[in-house]
């Protein structure tokens, strides 16, 4: 699935080079630093030196369901992760994955005319957190206290897409959905959505569509919006 590596020192943000430039599907572009990254809903995704920030295209009329296809891409990178450091880790619903109680990757996929673009943001070897985010992020040399060859981890992440992605084409959803729920942090836990709104209620697991399931006083809601951020109650 990916053919061309275009790896620059620093952009803003790759999402916004792959917005605006001509890039084929195969190609990923990775940069060492981000002045500009962004996460969900105008959110920022802080990207110093040490991390790994990529974004690539998918093909819109291939994958429609923006719900699930992060869920995919959160599943390939833990796989990805567990393999190089043999540590688990866990997804948070719907984009992120964690380790413990603290997010190690978080993925973003938007649609921007005909493009699809997804990125993701992958904490490796820096050496500083910064103090914003200090007590909900961590990387991978703060959990395995070593060093990590980043092309290493970028080539076993991208290797996982690929496999998974394929399978998620010619399958379909079915096929992650209980390794996904195997690996959703705070299932089985009192939680609250928050978004348009708040919702309360525990996380009893996930949906076809890719949706939270949460039994609340009213019975169980299918919470189908990704916009919504999910926190232990
Ligand atoms: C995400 O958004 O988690 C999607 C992040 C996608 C980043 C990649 S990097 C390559 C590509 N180029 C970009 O410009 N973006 C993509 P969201 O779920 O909205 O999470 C954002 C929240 O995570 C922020 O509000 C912070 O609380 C937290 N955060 C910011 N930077 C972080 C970091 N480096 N590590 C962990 N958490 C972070």
């Amino acid at each position: 699935m990916f053919k061309n590596l275009i790896w620059l020192k620093e952009v803003d943000s790759t999402q916004e080079r792959l917005k605006e430039w001509n890039v084929s599907y195969g190609t990923a572009l990775v940069a060492d630093r981000q002045t500009k990254g962004r996460g969900r809903l105008g959110r920022k995704w802080l990207s110093q030196e040490g991390g790994l920030y990529f974004s690539f295209l998918l093909n819109p009329k291939e994958f429609e369901n923006l719900l699930q296809l992060p869920l995919v891409l959160g599943l390939s990178v833990s796989e990805a992760l567990e393999e190089i450091t043999e540590i688990p880790f866990s997804l948070k619903w719907p984009n992120d994955v964690y380790f413990q109680e603290k997010k190690v990757s978080g993925v973003l996929c938007e649609l921007s005319k005909d493009k699809l673009i997804v990125g993701i943001g992958i904490n490796v070897n820096q050496r500083e957190i910064p103090e914003e985010i200090k007590d909900r992020a961590t990387t991978l040399y703060e959990i395995t206290g070593k060093d990590w060859d980043r092309k290493e981890v970028l080539l076993k992440v991208l290797k996982r897409i690929s496999e998974n992605l394929k399978k998620f084409k010619e399958k379909s959803f079915k096929e992650f959905k209980g390794k996904i729920e195997s690996k959703m942090l705070y299932l089985g836990e009192e939680v609250k959505l928050l978004g348009e709104g708040k919702i309360t209620g525990k996380l009893v697991g996930l949906s076809e569509k890719g949706g939270a399931l949460i039994l609340t006083e009213e019975g169980i809601k299918e919470i189908l919006s990704g916009e919504f951020s999910l926190r232990r109650s």
